[in-house]
Order: structure tokens, then sequence, then C-alpha cells
């Protein structure tokens, strides 16, 4: 449980960062799946429904910068995404009606070339019939500021819905010449262990990791279970409730009056967010050495 105080600086800021969630045993052996995951991508030539690779992978030289739905590959990240600390927050941020789980991803930052995510709003991307949705952010290794930790503009979760499109496309990114003040961007660090809870319209992004440290992000999208998606509809009410961690089936949802822009056209580069910021027309990350050069052989 968090203090009335800390759900009241979420509703007023949109985000909260909560240390020592997560225990030293659950931690080394989440690294250790990591790491055999990562080896897996020896040999891969593309990105796959498991691997998003960084540009600069080689088959003999693996780089891999997201993997895609943790939880459908291994029984690990499915027990993480009910520690039952972690779980009771939720329930204190959503809502009564439950939480249910949107999807996942682990997002990688290796040393040197881990590349930055453009500034967006995960609202842009899967908008739901209320928002009570929020990302949770499990810090696997330490989040400094020269790692590329996530990045948030406080507030901006009570703002507009921005435009995350391109030449008429989705594109996943903002333009970064819109009117947010990015000098307020605060980041989210801590050490590892800890997590971070990210209301779904809050503005935020991350730099490339430049540093000598890796940075790995397990991110959990959670919605309220009255939250029903507006962008992938449901259709199998079984399945949709397999996802509940909290809370009963509901098929009743609760429409709230939120601003919505539809993903649509869908971008040009499908299969995960750094595809399809690829079509942005203006990057406010710079994109340098190591993650421009090609991979040298191992
Ligand atoms: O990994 C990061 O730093 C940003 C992740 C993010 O915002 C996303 O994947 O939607």
């Amino acid at each position: 449980m968090i203090s009335e105080q800390d759900v009241a600086f979420y509703r007023e800021h949109g985000y909260i960062v909560v240390p020592g969630l997560l225990d030293s045993g659950t931690l080394s052996a989440m690294r250790q799946v990591i790491a055999e995951f990562i080896e897996g991508a020896r040999g891969v030539e593309s990105h796959t429904d498991l691997y998003d690779l960084e540009p600069t992978h080689r088959p003999d030289a693996p780089r891999v910068r997201r993997l895609k739905t943790p939880h459908l590959h291994h029984e690990i990240f499915r027990r993480v995404m009910r520690t039952p600390r972690m779980v009771e927050i939720l329930k204190q941020l959503l809502g009564p009606s439950g939480v249910r789980l949107h999807g996942s991803k682990l997002n990688m930052k290796a040393p040197q070339y881990g590349s930055p995510v453009e500034w967006h709003q995960d609202w842009a991307f899967y908008p739901h019939t209320n928002d009570d949705v929020l990302a949770v952010g499990v810090m696997l290794e330490d989040a400094a500021i020269e790692n590329g930790p996530l990045m948030v503009i406080p507030g901006s979760h009570k703002g507009p819905v921005y435009d995350h499109h391109s030449d008429g496309f989705f594109c996943g990114a903002m333009d970064p010449s819109c009117d947010v003040d990015y000098s307020k961007a605060v980041p989210l660090v801590g050490s590892a262990g800890s997590m971070s809870f990210h209301h779904v319209r809050l503005v935020h992004g991350s730099a490339q990791n430049v540093s000598d440290k890796s940075r790995q992000l397990l991110l959990y999208e959670f919605a309220a279970a009255d939250a029903f998606p507006l962008v992938k509809p449901v259709t199998d009410l079984a399945a949709f409730d397999a996802n509940l961690i909290a809370g009963e089936s509901v098929i009743t949802p609760r429409l709230a009056d939120v601003p919505v822009r539809m993903p649509l056209p869908p971008a040009p580069h499908q299969g995960s967010i750094y595809e399809n910021q690829t079509s942005t027309r203006s990057r406010y990350f710079t994109i340098t050495g190591e993650a421009k050069r090609p991979a040298m052989a191992s």
C-alpha cells in the first residue's frame, strides 16, 4: 500500500516511484532469464514476435532493444506481474472495478547504444473508454540520469492528447515543437527493484544510453477492469478476463469524457514503438556514436 499523499501525488502529477518492491532473489532470477533470451537472438536476422532488434544488430553480434510481451514467453514475467505489493498499489490507483493487464514489454538500453524513445503518450497508442490506465516500470537495474531513464512531464496527463502523426500517418511520436515545456522533464530514477507508475496520458520519453551502465526496464500496462480498449475491441471475453489480476469480469465499460485521437491510419513501420517512430519527421533525442556505427564482429 502507498499513503494517501502518494495517491494524491499520482493524481496531481501523473506518476510516482516506489522503491524496493522487488526482492534481490527475483531480480537475479530475471536477469538470468533475460541473459538467455538475449543470447537466443544470436542467429536471428530480423524482428520477430519476441525480439525487437537495435538498428546495429547483427546475427553474429546480437543487440536486442526489446523483448515483446515477455509475459507470454516466460513464467517469471507472469509471476512478477502479480507481485502482491504492486497489485495493492494498482488497486489504489485504478479504482474499485479491478485491474487487468493490457500488455507488457521489456525495454533494454545496452551501454552506449541503447536506443532513445521519442516523447509520446501511451494513450495515443491504446485509448480506452476511460483513462484509469497506467504503466508500471519495473527497474531491473538501477536507473540513473546517465543511463537513459524514463522521463516524464509532470501534470501533462491532464492536458490534451497530442498529435502523434507524421505525413498523415500515425508515427507514435510527438512533434518536438509542440507546446510542451520539456525543460520540466523529471527523470524517474531509482535502484533496481523500484517501480514507477505513470498515467496513460502522461507525456514521456527517454534518451539514448551513452553511459557504461545497462538499463533494463520491464513495463506492464494495466487498465481498470471497466476500461475497454478502443483500438482492438474485445471479441473474446474469456481471453480478456484471463488478464484480470484483481476484481471480477465486467461487461459494462465505464465511459468517461476523455480526449481521444485514434492511431489511424496505422504507422507505416509496424512491430514496436521504435519502428513506428522511424517515420517521425523531427526527433528530439539524438542518436550518436555506437548506435550509429555498424556493430563490430565480436
Ligand atoms: O524504455 C523507455 O525508456 C521508454 C519506454 C516507453 O515509453 C514505451 O515503450 O512506450
